[in-house]
């Protein structure tokens, strides 16, 4: 059976690689950070009581920060695979925590590649690095390929530059199977709620029940290409199972705007929108509303550009080439834009109607404070 090791096990990609590793046959160890509250909720399904005999996950304290927890971990575990997921990965608070996410994202690829090295396991441990097309930042090229210059825009696209290079370097320097996967944005149900995506499609639930009046968003004309984490995860595996380590592009090819993502998540549910007005005063009103479900009045404005989510420096536009994975590796996406939308939406509408049962029935989450 072979052994994988997760940094941010807890995080949407951990949580869906670790039943995808599982599913194979996988031991499966973990990273996750010590929390005052419980921060297990994406893989709580996954939990083993540690008094049952064959166990296949297993969760572990520590921190990127930490080489020793790193290097006494990995020396226990002694893994076949290392996926290194954990960061600080919110773009836009990179910028209020630049020298944090330095240390998380930059130092901490470092902390990984040197505890290998340090423990003589060059030659049997594997390890993936979650590079991101962030790096292309102010894209020099569209499409983006791994052949297109970086040039980051934010203090988390630059530390995730230099895990990028040291990751290659380990790889040139010590022979080690160290790979990159620059991938482009991935979403899911769990992804985090203040990604724009996630921000998105639970606002849209919440205002087709009535518990929010509104959506306040940042730049709308951004394009990202978005896909579906549990394709990702897929490639991330195949990544570390390729014959020679390589760095791989992983994207749909496909673009979409911030203002376009917001006009499906409604359609979702049936509500039609109308936007009016430019830039920091754009605003959008429901045109209508087909779904019984809602009683949601028309000409309500809805979404409105709030400036207080605009960054001091935006990537305005990705777009991927994941050619070289789809001929070497043979990697298509299954799942596309408008069923990402879908199951995004309707997760969220399920959460949030059972918020609104709990809420009725009495039982409010901050009922002590109350
Ligand atoms: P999430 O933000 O959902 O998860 C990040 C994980 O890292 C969480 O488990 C988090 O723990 C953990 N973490 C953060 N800081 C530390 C630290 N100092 N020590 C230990 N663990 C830490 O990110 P995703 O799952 O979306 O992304 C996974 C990786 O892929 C990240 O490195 C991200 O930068 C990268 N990436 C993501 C893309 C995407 O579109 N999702 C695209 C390209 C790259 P906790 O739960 O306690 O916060
Ligand atoms: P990104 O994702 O920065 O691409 O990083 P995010 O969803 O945060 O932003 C995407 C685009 O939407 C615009 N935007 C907003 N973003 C947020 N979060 N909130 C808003 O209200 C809002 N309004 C508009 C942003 O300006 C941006 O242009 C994600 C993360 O997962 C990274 O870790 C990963 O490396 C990259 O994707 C690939």
């Amino acid at each position: 059976m072979k052994v994988a090791f997760i940094t941010g096990v807890t995080g949407q990609d951990g949580a869906y690689l670790s039943e995808f590793l599982l599913k194979k046959g996988y031991i499966v160890h973990g990273l996750k950070r010590r929390s005052s509250q419980f921060n297990t909720d994406r893989i709580d399904h996954l939990y083993q009581d540690p008094h049952v005999d064959n166990r296949n996950f297993y969760l572990h304290y520590g921190d990127m920060t930490d080489s020793t927890n790193l290097i006494r971990l990995i020396k226990e575990i002694q893994p076949d695979e290392i996926y290194n997921l954990a960061a600080m990965s919110h773009v836009q608070v990179s910028f209020e925590i630049p020298e944090y996410t330095a240390n998380a994202d930059g130092l901490g690829t470092l902390r990984i590649l040197d505890a290998v090295r340090l423990l003589g396991l060059e030659k049997k441990t594997r390890v993936y690095q979650a590079s991101t097309s962030e790096l292309y930042g102010k894209a020099q090229e569209v499409p983006q390929s791994e052949t297109t210059p970086f040039y980051p825009r934010s203090p988390y696209g630059v530390a995730k530059l230099y895990a990028y290079w040291i990751t290659v370097n380990y790889r040139e320097a010590y022979g080690m199977f160290a790979c990159n996967g620059i991938l482009f944005n991935h979403e899911s149900p769990v992804r985090g709620e203040t990604f724009v995506t996630r921000k998105i499609t639970r606002a849209a639930a919440r205002i087709a029940l009535g518990m929010q009046d509104r959506l306040y968003i940042g730049n709308l004309d951004a394009q990202r290409d978005w896909g579906h984490a549990k394709d990702y995860v897929r490639m991330m595996w195949m990544i570390l199972q390729a014959d020679e380590a390589e760095d791989w592009v992983i994207a749909t090819g496909k673009t979409t705007t911030v203002r376009e993502f917001i006009v499906m998540a409604f359609n979702q549910l049936g509500i039609e929108l109308e936007f009016k007005g430019v830039a920091a005063d754009e605003k959008a009103y429901v045109k209508s509303c087909s779904d019984s479900r809602f009683q949601i009045e028309k000409g309500k404005e809805v979404v409105a550009v709030d400036t207080q989510y605009f960054r001091p420096t935006e990537v305005d536009l990705l777009i991927g080439d994941a050619s070289k994975a789809k001929n070497k590796l043979g990697w298509f996406p299954q799942f596309d834009l408008e069923e990402l939308v879908a199951e995004m939406v309707e997760a969220d509408v399920k959460l949030m109607q059972k918020e609104c049962y709990l809420k009725e029935g009495g039982f409010a989450i901050h009922n002590y404070f109350e």
